[in-house]
């Protein structure tokens, strides 16, 4: 009999779970970056994540973080994201509810206070956080470059027709669905066609348009979708909702989400740098985005995201897997 112990610290950001494994049974990985070190886990530890975000110990939305040695001095901290759909390169609602529970539990100690210096899979993300007494009230990401890839691509979606999506990437690939013939406002949208329509969005994509991050050939497929329209509280820009995995939709306006719809609100003429867009997600929770200035990515124009919003530890969490439960592994239904 196996039994393996998984110490986390539960909560969540903007609404979204983030579940960070501080200790037990993880595993050391080979590679000399973190890309290299999440292609170790999913070859041979995806079992961790599948038992630890699926049911019965998780959920569709279920994602979190394991947090790892830096290869270098140049970070405090290394990052592997964990959720239902894989391990991302890059999570923002992930990274700001690991930076909050890191600092409110004393887990790391920042070479500068106030900020981290983080190793993910995409690559360096630097997180700025506010401080008050023992907690940490919010945090600002500056997430990987960001850009948009294309504009206008056309998919045929079958149960709403023909749409027409731009691309862009946030550290993740998005397609992003703005209002149009066929799809009025995200209003109109119950979260249930949601989780219907953007599984064929998505594979409707993918099957007829090909993709590729300009400097990391293995980030070539479109894996999220985000739906925009008008925000419904006063002082909020936007509004989104993200699909991620089989079936889940972020509760937080989602970080790289918002990171890629920057990128596109700023290459299409309709954000200035520097500008507040204050995104809202389906459950009127805030992040406040920003182009905090440009870049270039493999030759593709490209701008520097700040993201900023709060996270709340929600408690601890001893978690075991245990080989007499046929469950272990997790499952989806
Ligand atoms: O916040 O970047 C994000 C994210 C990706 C998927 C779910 N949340």
């Amino acid at each position: 009999m196996a039994r393996h112990s998984f110490f986390c610290i539960d909560g969540h950001t903007c609404g979204n779970p983030v579940r960070v494994v501080t200790g037990g049974s993880i595993p050391v990985l080979k590679g000399s970056t973190m890309f290299e070190k999440r292609q170790h886990f999913l070859a041979e530890y995806d079992w961790i994540r599948k038992s630890l975000c699926f049911e019965p110990r998780g959920h569709d939305m279920m994602s979190g973080s394991i947090l790892y040695p830096p290869s270098s001095e140049d970070y405090d901290i290394a990052i592997l994201f964990i959720e239902t759909s894989g391990c991302l390169p890059m999570c923002g609602h992930g990274t700001i509810g690991t930076v909050t529970t890191m600092i409110e539990h004393g887990l790391v100690t920042p070479k500068t206070p106030g900020l981290l210096r983080l190793e993910t899979p995409a690559g360096l993300v630097e997180a700025r956080y506010v401080q008050n007494g023992p907690y940490v009230d919010s945090v600002t990401l500056t997430n990987v470059p960001s850009f948009l890839l294309g504009r206008d691509y056309e998919v045929e979606v079958d149960g709403i027709g023909t749409l027409k999506v731009d691309i862009a990437y946030g550290g993740n690939f998005y397609a992003i669905v703005e209002p149009q013939a066929n799809y009025a406002d995200l209003s109109d949208l119950e979260p249930s066609d949601i989780v219907r329509l953007s599984p064929k969005l998505r594979a409707a994509f993918n099957a007829r348009h090909s993709i590729v991050h300009p400097t990391n050939p293995a980030l070539n497929q479109l894996t999220h979708v985000q739906w925009t329209g008008k925000p419904k509280h006063a002082g909020s820009s936007g509004r989104n909702a993200v699909f991620y995995g089989d079936k889940a939709i972020d509760r937080s306006p989602c970080g790289t989400g918002t990171s890629a719809r920057l990128a596109q609100l700023f290459a299409t003429g309709r954000l200035k740098e520097g500008e507040a867009f204050v995104h809202e997600s389906i459950i009127g929770s805030t992040f406040t985005g920003r182009v905090a200035g440009t870049t270039t990515v493999g030759g593709v124009p490209a701008i520097i995201p700040t993201i900023e919003g709060w996270a709340r530890v929600t408690g601890y969490n001893t978690i075991f897997v245990d080989d007499r439960d046929p469950f272990w592994a997790g499952f989806q239904v």
